[in-house]
């Protein structure tokens, strides 16, 4: 993926639609909690600085990245506009990386598809350490920021279409 010149904390202000009486679910995975941690730190400072309320924000912990399916399936049975799933994998010696990443992101991908709400995706995949804070505040920004960016942005799309079908 080409990120070397991408910022992840980089948006345009002018693009961000009013996140005004937004609620929004976030799912943050334990395991490298160094840096989930600091991706949900960006994702919520991003959520306040663009209008969503401190108590419409929910936080949930789940033990690893692979349980973040189940954690997000269920939180988008409540009613927030968006759910942000946040984890970090790193590469190890086996296998275990390729099925945890591949497995997480498929799961979230289904739900994202077919679920009534959007699940954002903020699972980092890195081969090392370092790539991972790159990436949590780092040289790369923070992932969490372009994550609720999007959380913001899918539920005013959501928003738009149900008002088009009202019109229609
Ligand atoms: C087992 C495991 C390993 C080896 N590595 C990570 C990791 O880098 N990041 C992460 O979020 N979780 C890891 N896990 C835990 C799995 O996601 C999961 O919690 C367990 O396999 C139990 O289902």
């Amino acid at each position: 993926m080409a990120s070397k010149n991408h910022n992840l904390s980089d948006y345009d202000i002018n693009s961000v639609p009013s996140a005004e009486g937004m609620k929004v679910g976030i799912v943050v995975s334990e395991w490298n909690q160094n840096i989930t941690g600091a991706l949900l730190q960006g994702a919520q400072d991003t959520l306040l600085k663009n209008g969503v309320r401190q108590e419409d924000i929910t936080i949930m912990t789940v033990p690893g990245s692979f349980e973040l399916v189940h954690g997000a399936q269920k939180m988008t049975k409540l009613p927030f506009d968006a759910i942000i799933a946040i984890g970090c994998v790193i590469r190890g010696d086996t296998p275990h990386f390729d099925y945890i990443c591949e497995g997480t992101t498929y799961g979230l991908a289904r739900l994202n598809a077919t679920q009534p709400i959007p699940v954002i995706y903020g699972l980092i995949t890195t081969n090392d350490m370092q790539q991972a804070l790159d990436r949590c505040g780092g040289k790369l920004g923070n992932k969490g920021d372009e994550c609720a960016i999007t959380a913001i942005k899918m539920a005013d799309f959501d928003r738009k279409v149900r008002q088009s079908h009202e019109i229609f």
